[in-house]
This record gives C-alpha cells, sequence and structure tokens, in this order.
C-alpha cells in the first residue's frame, strides 16, 4: 500500500509540474483528489484494511493529500501569473495610443444665441435686467396699456396662477419695474423665459424672450431703426436685408414688425418664409405715454424706444431648425449638432 501511495506522489508531482495551463491543470487534481481520483480511491479503501495498516495507510495517505493540494495551488498561482503576462505580451500596452477624450458638455443652442444677443447690447451701453415669471396682471398688462378685454388677457392665451396672477407672457413687466424705481436715462434689456397657452411647430408653452428699452431726452423711432439695423448686421451679417413694417402693439405708438431677408434661402422663397422671401424676427416701437404715466414718468420730457425678440425664432432661422421642439426635448442626437 506504502508503494502504490508513492506511486500517486511522484506521478502527482510529475503531472502537476507538466500541467502547461490551468485547465490542465484542474484535470490532474481531478484524477487524484477528484470523486473518482487515484487517492480518493485509496482513502475509500481504508475500511476494507486492518485496524494498524488503516492507521498508518491513513496517516500518510492524508499528508499526500495535503502535500498534492499546496503542490495544486502553487502550481495553480504560477500559471495564472503566466497567463496574463502571456495575454499582455499578446496585447502589448501601447503608450503612443492618443487618450481616450472625455465627453464634455456644451451650451445649448438657446442659450448660446441668448448670450450673443444680451453681449451685442451689452456693447451698446444696455443693461441686463431681470425679474419674476410669476407676474401680477397688472405689471403683465395693465401698467403696459392692455385693455381690461384685450384679448391676449384671454384664458386661452394666458396662464393664470389665480386671479389676479399669471406667468408672464412677455419680459415688459421686468422693464416697468425697473422704470418704477429708476429715472431716465434707462437701457435695459430683459432676457427670461416668458409663458403663452401655445403649442404647434412654431409655438412652445415656454419660450425665451429678450426684451429692450431705452428712455432719454429726445429718442426717436430713428434711434430705434439705427439701433435695430447694427443688431440684425451684428446677428445675422450685414448681407442681410431688413425692413420695418407697421404693426400694433398697445404699449408702444407707433409700432412696427421688423422683418429680415430669409437667411434659409437668401429671400428667394422657401417653407421658412412661405414664399415671401422675408421672415419676421421682432416687434418694437416708442413706448406709448400711457406706459409712461404708469410709472410716474414725465411723458412732456422723456422718450423711448422698445422691442421684443424670440430667441428660440432666432436660434431656429440661424441654424434652419424647422421645429421648435426640438429645442425643449434634450434628445442628444439633435444637441449634439451645434
Ligand atoms: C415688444 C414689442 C414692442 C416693449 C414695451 C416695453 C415697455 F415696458 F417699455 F413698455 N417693453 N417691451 C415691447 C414693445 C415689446 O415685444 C414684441
Amino acid at each position: 500500500m506504502n508503494e502504490k501511495l508513492e506511486c500517486i506522489r511522484a506521478e502527482a508531482v510529475r503531472q502537476i509540474e507538466l500541467a502547461p495551463n490551468v485547465r490542465a491543470l484542474e484535470e490532474t487534481r481531478v484524477r487524484f483528489l477528484g470523486r473518482k481520483g487515484a487517492l480518493t480511491e485509496v482513502l475509500r479503501s481504508l475500511g476494507t484494511l486492518c485496524e494498524e495498516e488503516r492507521r498508518s495507510i491513513g496517516k500518510s495517505a492524508n499528508e499526500l493529500k495535503a502535500q498534492i493540494t499546496v503542490a495544486l495551488d502553487q502550481r495553480k498561482t504560477l500559471l495564472e501569473t503566466g497567463e496574463a503576462e502571456a495575454r499582455a505580451l499578446e496585447h502589448p500596452l501601447d503608450l503612443t495610443l492618443p487618450g481616450r477624450r472625455p465627453a464634455i458638455g456644451r451650451l445649448h443652442p438657446l442659450t448660446r444665441v441668448a448670450e450673443e444677443v444680451i453681449g451685442i447690447f451689452r456693447e451698446l451701453g444696455f443693461q441686463v435686467a431681470s425679474g419674476p415669471e410669476v407676474e401680477t396682471e397688472y405689471y403683465n398688462f395693465d401698467s403696459l396699456n392692455t385693455p381690461d378685454d384685450h384679448p391676449a388677457r384671454d384664458q386661452q392665451d394666458t396662464f393664470f396662477v389665480r386671479p389676479g396672477i399669471v406667468l408672464r407672457t412677455q419680459t415688459s413687466p421686468v422693464q416697468v419695474r425697473v422704470m418704477e424705481k429708476t429715472q431716465p436715462p434707462v437701457a435695459i434689456i430683459a432676457p427670461g423665459r416668458v409663458y403663452r397657452h401655445d403649442a404647434d411647430a412654431s409655438h412652445s408653452p415656454m419660450f425665451f424672450q429678450i426684451e429692450g428699452l431705452l428712455v432719454d431726452h429726445g429718442v426717436s423711432l430713428a434711434d430705434l431703426k439705427g439701433t435695430l439695423l447694427l443688431f440684425v448686421h451684428r446677428f445675422f451679417g450685414r448681407e442681410t436685408k431688413f425692413r420695418f413694417r407697421p404693426g400694433f402693439f398697445p404699449f408702444t405708438e407707433p409700432s412696427a414688425e421688423v422683418d429680415i431677408s430669409c437667411s434659409v434661402c437668401k429671400g428667394t422663397g422657401c417653407r421658412v418664409c412661405k414664399n415671401s422671401g422675408w421672415v419676421e424676427i421682432l416687434g418694437c416701437g416708442m413706448v406709448h405715454p400711457e406706459v409712461f404715466r404708469s410709472v410716474g414718468y414725465d411723458y412732456e420730457q422723456y422718450t423711448g424706444y422698445a422691442f421684443g425678440l424670440g430667441i428660440d425664432r432666432i436660434t431656429m432661422l440661424r441654424h434652419s431648425i424647422s421645429s421648435i421642439h426640438y429645442l425643449y426635448e434634450n434628445d442628444l442626437r439633435f444637441l449634439e449638432q451645434f
């Protein structure tokens, strides 16, 4: 029996040492220590031996089992490191490869356009003003000479929070608040979110507006036109054509709409300009004396101009975006194009 154990020891040691990889080593383990392994059979046959033999052979067999287990473990560690090294050699670390660029975010197209517009007017000396998005009906309508029965106040167009309180439909209330606190001269722009009960390809219930206001002695429509022409040339390019068309707003008199030659088709006619060659980009006018009266300005002494433009609209024009909703869906396939 002792000879048999010696034989198993020699064979196990040899096979463990020769095992070329972890898989072969596992097969070797099964051959000796598995359920039908050589050493397992010896241990199982101990019961057939006499007391004395069972004790001495049992001791040797258990020692051998421990020895083989240790040898298997050591060889396994060695093979594992070797295999990792072999894999590394097969795919060596190439330190000359370019690094993986981390994905970095960027500003939303609306933010970029808003900042560009704000930048143009700041250079002209306008200050940036802001105010609440939840407004009183007084600041949003009454102070702006908008009659009680004006259709813009209708629940169809304005979101009412409760009677007398609305989501602002324009940023003009900001300008009223500034005028109440500041004597002329004032030159401000009020960028921000505004809300209207409206939703189609060119309307979203929330959108961005920038309104401008300049009040001083002797401000004229020529000042308004010159300033807006400068803005259009800076923002859309000097080749852009520009026209003033009569319009109507309760808070300005006279009022006008500004069209520019369609930046998509260069004025030859397309879907964006409905084949007219012109697109409307803003509304403007000379501030109505009633507005000055509301804020306590002397309308015999001062005149002023005001204008309002949609950030969404000019962003869509600049990038030929066909629906305003792309700007609010946060779809990266869209946003990554900017
Ligand atoms: C527009 C068009 C015309 C406007 C008027 C005022 C204020 F407060 F001075 F009366 N702020 N903004 C105005 C005038 C806004 O948006 C299309």
